[in-house]
């Protein structure tokens, strides 16, 4: 396995050579936030982005995310146009030396919080997700921005959205995902860019919008809408771990020959459908991390992994969920689980 942390780009308050002297630290995941959606990125912003993150030492490993335009989640509108636009950039990608694209399908919002600093008992702060708190949300009222989301939309252009998704069930968005991978996996596989969707966070409908990457039952379905390993996953013990039902061992076993890039990070499981993300250590929260990291050590997993989300911790600030202390220690943290694990094999 290759450990990776994801860098937000030249305005990260998390600097390439902080990350660099992480131990055990080899790669960047990262993209080019600045291309409206739907919108193919020039191989020579590409080339920029991957000779910055090298001149630092490190490699770029993960392009997260490629993001999917809704005109594409809907099956509507200029979709045919923003695939092509999605393969022009698989292309680009591949040129510089990528091989692994994570991406998601979410409707509209990406990952989604009730709270972005949750004052925990040791003082530091983290996100929760109460879903009473979320109900009560109303993405119209403009007050509502998470990090994760396209912050483009005006309000008139949000409330249109939201009307045309009450139009789409979730076979609507099966059948649209099916369309986009038909298309877009026969790029990958030409040009060997392992595609790795990212589940829903939550793995629930929010605001009444259609979610479906969300269970093990519905990546199997996911997988076998076109059976090849560059339609693969990035299984996020986090994003999939907040439902009981979900157990992210068993998922590690079952489609780790399709898993190219694993998300591993704790959350503690607060109530039915509220949850507050932990320090990656097993006892901080609900998740057996050394489970899911021993799991990933007996399938010989050769993917990439990173730690995801962290705490905010020892009086940091930044991009919620993505401060420095924190995600290092947890990328220590599943090192020295791994190394545990390795060891104890060649021991036997
Ligand atoms: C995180 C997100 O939600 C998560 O678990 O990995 O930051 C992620 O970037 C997006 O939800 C999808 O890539
Ligand atoms: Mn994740």
């Amino acid at each position: 396995m290759k450990m990776t942390f994801r860098w937000y780009g030249e305005d990260d308050p998390v600097t390439l050579e902080k990350i660099r002297q992480i131990p055990g630290m080899t790669g960047i995941v990262s993209a080019i936030y600045d291309i409206p959606v739907g919108e193919a990125w020039p191989l020579e912003r590409i080339l920029k982005l991957k000779e910055t993150v090298e001149a630092s030492g490190l490699e770029l490993s993960v392009i997260e995310s490629v993001p999917v335009h809704e005109d594409i989640k809907m099956g509507c509108g200029d979709r045919d146009r923003y695939i092509e636009n999605y393969c022009t950039t698989l292309r680009n990608l591949a040129k510089a030396g990528i091989d692994c694209v994570c991406y998601n399908f979410m409707p509209v919002f990406d990952w989604t919080r009730s709270d972005l600093a949750l004052q925990l008992p040791d003082g530091s702060n983290a996100l929760a997700y109460k879903n009473e708190t979320v109900l009560k949300m109303n993405p119209l009222s403009g007050e509502l921005s998470l990090p994760g989301w396209d912050s483009s939309y005006t309000k008139e252009g949000m409330k249109s959205l939201l009307e045309q998704y009450s139009k789409i069930t979730e076979e609507d968005l099966w059948d649209n995902l099916k369309y986009f991978l038909d298309r877009v996996i026969k790029v990958a596989e030409e040009v060997k860019i392992k595609m790795a969707i990212h589940p829903d966070d939550p793995p629930w409908s929010i605001f009444g919008l259609p979610r479906i990457i969300t269970s093990k039952a519905n990546i199997e379905r996911f997988l076998k809408l076109y059976d090849s390993k560059y339609n693969g996953l990035t299984l996020c013990s986090g994003s999939l771990g907040v439902s009981p039902d979900n157990d992210i061992i068993d998922m590690i076993h079952s489609f780790c020959d399709r898993i190219h890039f694993a998300h591993i990070r704790n959350i503690k499981i607060s109530g039915d459908c509220d949850f507050e993300e932990s320090a990656h250590y097993t006892k901080a929260g609900s998740l057996d991390i050394f489970g899911i990291v021993h799991a990933y050590q007996q399938e010989g997993f050769e993917g990439y992994i990173r730690p995801d989300h962290g705490r905010m911790i020892w009086g940091e600030q930044g991009r919620p969920g993505y401060g420095l202390y924190d995600r290092a220690l947890g990328a220590v943290y599943i090192n020295g689980l791994w190394e545990a694990c390795e060891r104890l094999e060649e021991m036997k």
